[in-house]
């Protein structure tokens, strides 16, 4: 069975990761609309049509039988649009503030995603609907989404960058955990963890997608761990010669293909 996982740039790979090692025995594509990256700056009605036309099209010509948006900015936003133009499963990926909810002890948390995520009507409801007793703390930052692809791309980053973006939050003292609301983020977890302390939880959607598609696509309730894992294809909508592109693609064996 084939799955496609669908993402502005190298964010969805921290989704895709979670989907291997869960569901092995699933083949998998990777769609980068590398063309109109960044997505967390594109106006809401451009950024919809954008992606129904592409997905449109990938899910014609690839013909997955599930789809996984992995990418908060577009999931929240495009997911009603998709189902209905689709007729395959879409899953997508959008803060984990149910989680975050379930988990914070102090009641206070903090979600950390692109600007236009936590400016969307969607993650106000997410936490109407389940943490509308705890304080949350929402922080829109393209930095760290262009810092993350820095760092797949194999150039160091500087933590004071990460430092700075966090900055908004450095006098708050009871955060017990924070949601990565992007999936960029979990590449830079190591830094998050660092600059928040260990005493913060990082909660990240991956391992719940990774659940949800085994169920939709009624794969046996234990994962085949003795499965091989396959190599996946990569497709992106601009031919990329960057560096960073192609360790991106070599760092998680991707064959890059233009769709
Ligand atoms: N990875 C995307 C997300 O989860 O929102 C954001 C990428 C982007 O285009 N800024």
């Amino acid at each position: 069975m084939h799955v496609l996982v669908f993402d502005s740039g190298v964010g969805g790979l921290s989704i895709l990761e979670q989907l291997q090692a869960l569901n092995p025995e699933l083949q998998y594509s990777y769609l980068f609309d590398n063309l109109y990256f960044p997505y967390g700056e594109l106006s809401e009605d451009a950024l919809i049509q954008r992606v129904r036309s592409l997905l449109t099209k990938a899910v014609s010509e690839l013909q997955p039988e599930l789809l996984v948006v992995a990418c908060n900015s577009a999931s929240t936003l495009s997911l009603p649009y998709l189902r209905e133009a689709l007729s395959i499963p879409v899953v997508g990926v959008v803060p984990a503030i149910k989680s975050a909810a379930m988990y914070s002890k102090t009641r206070h948390f903090g979600v950390i995603a692109t600007p236009g995520t936590v400016e969307r009507a969607y993650t106000e409801k997410l936490i109407a609907d389940f943490a509308s007793d705890c304080k949350v703390e929402l922080l829109g930052s393209t930095l760290l989404v262009k810092l993350a692809e820095q760092k797949l791309a194999g150039k160091s980053i500087q933590l004071e960058l990460i430092r700075e973006a966090l900055h908004p939050w450095s006098t708050l003292e009871d955060l017990d955990c924070v949601v990565l609301g992007c999936t960029h983020f979990p590449l830079l977890k190591e830094e998050l963890q660092l600059i928040l302390g260990q005493a913060v939880r990082l909660i990240d959607s991956g391992e719940a997608i990774a659940k949800r598609v085994r169920h939709l696509l009624q794969l046996d309730a234990a994962p085949k761990i003795q499965a091989k894992k396959m190599e996946a294809r990569a497709y992106c909508t601009k031919t990329s010669t960057e560096l960073g592109f192609q360790q991106a693609l070599q760092a998680y064996r991707l064959t890059s293909l233009q769709l």
